[in-house]
């Protein structure tokens, strides 16, 4: 009798998981914004305390640019988008930028 081989099904299931691809927002220093401007729209759109904020707005300040955090590819653009506008309806050129993680 010919010899069987026997076939054990897998049974564990591999998950691959692949995180999404996150963006950093970014915030450019500029000669015009007041410091305690930028503070509120850190601590309103970024949900910083006001030590975090402060601190963020004084590297953008002191280097041109500090990154605040990551997030998914849409939440960052959104938040970029909505701390520049909170800028701009004041005159000023406070600027948010996004840029992808490597
Ligand atoms: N440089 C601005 C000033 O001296 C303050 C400021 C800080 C503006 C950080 C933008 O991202 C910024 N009034």
């Amino acid at each position: 009798m010919a010899q069987k081989t026997l076939v054990k099904p897998r049974t564990k299931t591999r998950t691959k998981t692949e995180r999404p691809p996150l963006w950093k927002v970014i915030l450019l220093n500029d000669d015009f914004t007041p410091r305690e401007f930028v503070v509120q729209v850190l601590k309103a759109v970024f949900r910083m305390n006001e030590a975090q904020a402060y601190r963020v707005m004084m590297t953008a300040h002191q280097r041109g640019a500090c990154v605040i955090a990551v997030y998914t590819r849409d939440v960052a653009e959104t938040k970029a988008k909505e701390a520049t506008e909170l800028g701009k309806a004041k005159g000023y050129p406070l600027f948010f930028t996004t840029e992808k993680e490597e």
